[in-house]
């Protein structure tokens, strides 16, 4: 097999990156190790920025996150008992939309499909190779037979356990990286939202957001220990434990109802430098790793992928390398100040160890210094709705 670009991965950013390629002409493989169900079975992220949005416009696959996607103009800051509304519209002149990461990639897949474009899923073994010559290509095994794809670039777009970052050598690579000493614990329930917006609370019980889908589905999280088990959290705790973190305005109009997912996942920031390897360029989750509490990892996935396909563009347009050879800097501007941006959500909204009474108190101070004082508020906003690509 043969193709311009094999694109290894199929979560949002392989899938963007290949809508906007087959678009304009530039034919692509998408590979990935597992089968369309299961990627369509993990719930993610769930807020996008209008940069976000434009690029889903550009590639054509917007019309039911228009048709069903929640604008929001604002979110709240909730701690010591209260909520504290950040108006993101008035502050900056942009919204967000709240829909989910899950839609995005059945949008996408979707219109590949109508496309016409190669997808193989469930793909064994997928590896990468001679990246550091001008042939480079993508072998894999199916069926018990190894598969062959020839292609001019490798979009690596596998994730954080994908197979792309790991092939590159250790002495080409940098990396840096914080765990945090805390889970998020998320439940999908089909009841309407306690608020029509996000809530993001501070609580010396630990953090708790309170996030949705549609107006009759609503997603919840709660700080959790790393080594809880998903076995140990009933509904009914859960729903306790969420009330417990939140104003009690808010706490008494939670709507509760049997969750129909619930997991826990770990907290993380990482990026690895550069994000080009000769032939091989890293895209998202496979390059850099951010906490939710700011809602940037699909978002920087996307705009990864803005930068990469006008790299590639220009390079089957008209030859010209420029694209390309500034991609791993463009990209990693914007990661680094993402990375800067969730790190300082997480610090201040979540229970450490160390905080204490003490760090509890200054968490406190922090946050209502910054929901009254315009210029913090404004900082806060302009990064919330996402940094210009
Ligand atoms: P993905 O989505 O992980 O897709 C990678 C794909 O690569 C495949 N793969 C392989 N294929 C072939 N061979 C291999 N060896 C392979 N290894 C892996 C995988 O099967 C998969 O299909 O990465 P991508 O496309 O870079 O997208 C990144 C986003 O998924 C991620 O950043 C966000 O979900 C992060 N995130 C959030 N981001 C936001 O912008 N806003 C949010 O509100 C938000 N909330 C969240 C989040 C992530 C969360 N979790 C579970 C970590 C909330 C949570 C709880
Ligand atoms: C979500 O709805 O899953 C979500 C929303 C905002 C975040 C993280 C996750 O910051």
């Amino acid at each position: 097999m043969r193709a311009h670009v094999a694109i290894i991965g199929s979560g949002p950013a392989g899938l963007l990156l290949g809508q906007l390629l087959t678009n304009a002409g530039i034919d692509n493989i998408v590979l990935d190790r597992v089968g369309k169900d299961y990627i369509l079975g993990r719930v993610r992220a769930g807020v996008l920025e209008e940069g976000s949005v434009r690029l889903l416009d550009q590639a054509g696959s917007s019309a039911r996150l228009h048709a069903q996607g929640l604008q929001h103009d604002g979110f709240s800051l909730a701690f010591d008992g209260r909520n504290h509304r950040i108006n993101l519209w008035e502050l900056t002149g942009k919204k967000v939309t709240v829909y989910g990461q899950t839609e995005v990639t059945r949008d996408l897949m979707e219109q590949r499909e109508i496309s016409g474009a190669k997808s193989i899923y469930e793909a064994d073994n997928v590896n990468v190779h001679d990246f550091g010559s001008t042939s480079p290509h993508v072998t894999y095994e199916q069926a018990g037979r190894t598969e062959r794809i020839d292609c001019d670039f490798i979009a690596g777009c596998d994730g954080f356990h994908g197979v792309s970052r790991r092939s590159v050598p250790e002495r080409a690579i940098s990396t840096y990286e914080r765990a945090y000493p805390f889970g998020w614990l998320g439940v999908l329930a089909e009841v309407p939202p306690v608020a029509s917006e996000l809530i993001y609370a501070n609580h010396p019980r630990g953090f708790a957001l309170c996030s949705m889908r549609s107006m009759t589905r609503s997603r919840y999280y709660v700080q959790c220990p790393l080594d809880d088990k998903v076995e140990a959290w009933s509904d009914d705790r859960f729903w306790d434990e969420l009330r417990l973190r939140l104003p009690a305005e808010d706490a008494q109009a939670v709507t509760t109802g049997p969750s129909f997912e619930k997991s826990i996942a770990p907290l993380r920031s990482f990026v690895a430098e550069p994000m080009r390897f000769g032939r091989l360029f890293l895209a998202g989750d496979a390059a850099h790793i951010v906490p939710p509490t700011g809602a940037k990892g699909l978002n920087l996935a996307v705009s990864d992928v803005h930068y990469l396909f006008e790299g590639l563009r220009d390079y089957y347009t008209d030859g010209s390398v420029a694209g390309l050879d500034a991609y791993s800097g463009r990209a990693l501007q914007r990661v680094w100040k993402a990375v800067r941006f969730s790190w300082s959500m997480t610090m201040m909204m979540h229970r450490f160890p160390d905080t204490g009474a003490f760090g509890q108190k200054i968490q406190e101070a922090e946050l209502d210094y910054l929901v009254h004082s315009r210029a913090a508020s404004t900082a806060l906003a302009e990064n919330y709705v996402g940094l210009a690509f």
